[in-house]
């Protein structure tokens, strides 16, 4: 009897669940482009692109090993729109018995999954997604009745588990994690190296082609188009980072600077997620560079912290906590997301620069996502839902289970603490430090009232006073609380009334 083994557009792995006991002379899988779910928000273009380019070539794959693939294009006439009627049609065409599929990495996906059994008219199992190094089951017995989820505690518990970066029961170098070593800010005369550049080939011609016609009106620019949409290439782009930029992945990590939208990262997020690449390959990766003597440890204990530590952690959190999650407002935000997030439009240098960048690649790093965007939002009291789906739609790496715990949590604080001890509010002198964005500017970044002053300046003390009630008993927040009783009331309403002339002149989409 034939099973039909669903993959989704992230889970492009030939060990990915739903296809581990795949019988070649009976079963047929099934991979299907949506309309659904390229339009649940309006991806950027080249998101669409490179998961439609990655499933195409991924079903290429599997027919070349003998398996029988069902590929729905998205111009197929007959595709009936959703992944739930894709699948009841694939199980009537195929006479199949039975689905087998895996645990998706968004809660919307999983909730509907739940009722394509009783659509489908046949038994439908979801396997444990195991393409992660803490299970939803470890993470929450990790977190069992713990007052406090704090990241680092957890990453020493996965350090100890996977082997990483040990000797013995005690962490290499003699210290878990060197953060302190991961904050230089760019360096003015050293040129970054550039990520591996595909051309894309016929088959990713035909989805760009069909991305313009059908997607082309998205926030976003599709070409060029250059991100690796095989296993093979992202794996030769992993190498390239491994040989060319990991050596300075921890001094750069929280740099900025004008025209380099990569500086030394990898670039490697959108392969993770979708299944191309497989995250303790990359961290043992790494961790051989290290112990070869060819990367510093602050490199390679960066890198492997990203990997083992957050990207686990943010999974974790969000399965433990949904569908509430979502939901919270624990600072009462409640402005429009401004225009100008769609069109990058705005005399902010800093902001020009990390949406203009977003624009053009579907990728910004992390402290750009973090301390520019991020921390706008934050400051200007943005609604976390149009924040959230503003994030999840533009970067080609965003699926709600990674998207959601560093937008809600890490940047807007909405969950009022659950994942991080405060939020990473910041005047513009944190910008002016980390990057050069502050020199191309039309703002001062060192005057906080008049009209020239950086707009970040006003906002973050808008920001502490606005939430005083909520924050002020916050023991890490001491020091801006303590700054902010020696300026006194008068500096005070002065900045609230700069912040307040700056909040009045941003338009939300018409
Ligand atoms: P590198 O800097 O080279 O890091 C290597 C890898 O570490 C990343 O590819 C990623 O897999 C992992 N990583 C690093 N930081 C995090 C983190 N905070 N959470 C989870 N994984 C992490 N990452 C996503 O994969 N998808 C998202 O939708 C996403 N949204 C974000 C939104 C905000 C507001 C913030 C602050 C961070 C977000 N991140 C997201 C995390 C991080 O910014 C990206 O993973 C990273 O910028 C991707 O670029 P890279 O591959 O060059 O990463
Ligand atoms: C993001 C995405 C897009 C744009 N298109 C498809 C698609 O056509 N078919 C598909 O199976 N998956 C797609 N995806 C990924 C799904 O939205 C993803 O599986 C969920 O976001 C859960 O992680
Ligand atoms: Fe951004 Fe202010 Fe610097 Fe301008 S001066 S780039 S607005 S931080």
């Amino acid at each position: 009897m034939t099973v039909l083994r669903v993959v989704l557009g992230d889970q492009l792995t030939r060990s990915v669940a739903a296809l581990r006991d795949v019988d070649r002379s009976a079963d047929t899988v099934l991979i299907a482009e949506v309309t659904a779910e390229a339009t649940y928000v309006r991806h950027h273009p080249k998101k669409i692109a490179f998961l439609f380019a990655a499933m195409r070539h991924f079903a290429d794959a599997l027919r070349t090993e003998g398996l029988a693939v069902d590929y729905v294009t998205l111009d197929d006439p007959a595709n009936a729109g959703s992944l739930r009627d894709e699948v009841v049609r694939a199980v009537a065409r195929h006479g199949a018995s039975r689905v087998v599929c895996t645990f998706p990495g968004e809660w919307r996906v999983l909730d509907d999954m739940r009722g394509w059994e009783a659509a489908a008219g046949v038994p439908v199992e979801i396997r444990e997604d195991d393409r992660f190094l803490c299970s939803r089951a470890e993470f929450a017995a990790w977190a069992g009745d713990r007052r406090q989820l704090r990241m680092e505690f957890f990453y020493r518990e996965m350090r100890r588990r996977h082997r990483l970066l040990m000797d013995g029961d005690a962490p290499a170098g003699g210290q878990w994690n060197y953060d302190a070593e991961n904050r230089r800010p760019p360096p003015r005369d050293l040129v970054p190296p550039t990520p591996l550049r595909v051309t894309p080939d016929a088959t990713t011609a035909a989805v760009l082609d069909l991305v313009r016609g059908r997607f082309g009106n998205h926030f976003g620019d599709l070409e060029p188009f250059w991100f690796p949409v095989t296993r093979a290439d992202a794996e030769a782009a992993f190498e390239r980072f491994v040989e060319t930029a990991l050596p300075l992945f921890g001094d750069y990590q929280d740099a900025m600077k004008r025209g380099e939208p990569t500086l030394w990262h990898a670039v490697c997020g959108l392969h993770l997620n979708a299944g191309l690449l497989d995250p303790l390959a990359l961290c043992r990766r790494v961790e051989g560079e290290w112990r070869a003597g060819r990367v510093p440890l602050n490199a390679a204990e960066g890198f492997i912290r990203q990997i083992l530590g957050w990207r686990e952690y943010v999974r974790g959190i969000y399965w433990l906590k949904m569908p509430a999650y979502a939901t919270t407002n624990h600072l009462a935000a409640d402005r429009p997301l401004p225009d100008f997030w769609w069109t990058g439009e705005t005399d902010m240098a800093c902001l020009a620069e990390a949406i203009g960048q977003t624009k053009r690649e579907a990728y910004a790093h992390h402290i750009q996502r973090l301390m520019v965007t991020g921390n706008f939002a934050l400051i200007a009291g943005l609604r976390p839902a149009e924040v959230e789906a503003w994030y999840l739609a533009v970067y080609a790496d965003a699926y709600e289970w990674v998207e959601l715990p560093n937008v809600h949590g890490m940047v807007l604080f909405a969950d009022g603490g659950v994942l991080g001890s405060k939020p990473y509010a910041a005047s513009g002198k944190y910008i002016d430090r980390m990057s050069d964005y502050c020199d191309g500017c039309r703002y001062d970044v060192s005057a906080a009232l008049g009209p020239d002053a950086c707009p970040m300046n006003a906002l973050y003390w808008d920001f502490m006073a606005r939430n005083e009630g909520r924050l002020r008993g916050n023991p890490r927040l001491r020091n801006p609380y303590a700054t902010m009783d020696r300026m006194g009331p008068e500096r005070i309403a002065a900045l609230r009334a700069q912040a307040g002339r700056f909040l009045d002149t941003l338009t939300p989409r018409g």
